[in-house]
């Protein structure tokens, strides 16, 4: 049996807020920790079945000898990481991969390139990955990097469901990790995709060395966006070795979940994912993560170049759990 959600009569609507300033985000980061998930939990209980969980499998379409600095990533040329740099896969290639990934039970599938930003010739390849994915009746989201408002509306005639293209962290603390683009470059390719009519995914890292400020930043930044991206990855920094981030110290578990929490309550209509770092969390901190409102994860045992969870073990936790894949 499953308790109030959305549908049930009674459940006053939490209004779409696009205004949220940095002292009312803070406000809620400040919140003794059970006020702050009971309001997570009832904030996502209007919106979303708490027993449904999103599914999308990564895959690599084309892997490491990236041109950009960005602090974190272990597919930059920039850092020695032991990631080689190979080509864009073949479209066979991809559809077998998306085909593997719909029979273990995800329902997205994205496609992430090392790119700045693709060439055209290199878009009309992806376009047909996409076309085909969506042939298998899979959502597709893909994130490549920068897009012209052209790319965008490529993209949407070929059938692309979702972008992907993360904030990463508040604009104050983003010079710190990535010197090859601008905030403003990343809030421009956000625009193209918004115009195209492609679903927006976008989110961030954290555990990056920032501060409890730059999280407020960030999510102030994603809930003023003149429409609420529908899906927001929420990642753990994966400390990868040979990164200019190797070494930085683990954040506290418990401000992971905070920021988790905040996210749900200022973006109530969108889907939160538990995105990157999973591997390195306890079950008991990633239940934690679903009651603060997260509804999505990456399910498969690689992110695009790092270990995640393998199928076995995240089906037996949701199991555990009782929660179960969303429906298309
Ligand atoms: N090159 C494209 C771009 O940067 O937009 C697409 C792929 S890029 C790898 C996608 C996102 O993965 C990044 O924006 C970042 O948020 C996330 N990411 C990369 N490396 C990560 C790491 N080590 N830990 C957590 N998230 C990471
Ligand atoms: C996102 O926010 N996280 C994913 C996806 N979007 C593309 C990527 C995580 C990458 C983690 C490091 C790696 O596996 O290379
Ligand atoms: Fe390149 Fe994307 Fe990695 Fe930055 S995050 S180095 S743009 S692959």
């Amino acid at each position: 049996m499953s308790l109030a959600h959305s549908s049930s009569p009674g459940a006053s609507p939490v209004p779409v807020r696009n205004d949220w300033t940095r002292d009312e985000v803070r406000a809620l980061f400040d919140l003794p920790f059970s006020d702050l998930m009971f309001e997570a939990q009832r904030v996502h209980r209007l919106h979303f079945d708490p027993a449904e969980v999103q599914i999308s499998t990564l895959l690599s379409i084309k892997t490491g000898g990236c041109p950009e600095d960005c602090a974190y990533c272990p597919q930059s040329a920039k850092y020695d990481t032991g990631v080689r740099a190979e080509k864009l896969m073949s479209l066979d290639a991809v559809l077998a991969e998306a085909r593997a990934a719909k029979a273990s039970g995800a329902s997205r599938f994205c496609m992430g390139a090392a790119w700045r930003e693709p060439k055209d010739r290199d878009l009309d390849r992806v376009c047909a990955m996409v076309e085909g994915v969506r042939a298998l009746g899979m959502e597709t989201c893909a994130t490549l990097g920068m897009l012209t408002p052209e790319q965008a509306g490529r993209l949407k005639d070929s059938g692309l469901d979702y972008y992907n293209h993360n904030l990463d962290t508040s604009p104050e603390f983003y010079g710190e990790i990535i010197t090859t683009r601008t905030y403003k470059e990343r809030l421009e390719t956000l625009d193209a995709v918004r115009a195209a009519g492609i679903h927006v995914c976008c989110g961030g890292i954290v555990g990056m060395g920032e501060r409890r400020d730059d999280r407020i930043g960030m999510i102030a930044t994603l809930a003023s966006l003149p429409v609420h991206p529908e899906s927001v990855p929420i990642n753990m920094l994966v400390r990868v070795e040979g990164t200019p981030l190797a070494a930085e110290a683990a954040l506290d578990p418990l401000e992971f979940v905070r920021t988790i929490a905040v996210a749900r309550i200022c973006m109530p209509k969108s889907v939160v994912r538990l995105s990157a770092g999973r591997e390195d969390m306890s079950e008991e901190m990633q239940a934690l993560c679903f009651l603060a409102g997260a509804n999505s994860i990456f399910y498969g045992p690689k992110l695009l170049t790092t270990p995640n969870p393998g199928r076995d073990r995240d089906m037996a936790l949701l199991d555990r759990l009782g929660l179960r894949p969303m429906e298309r």
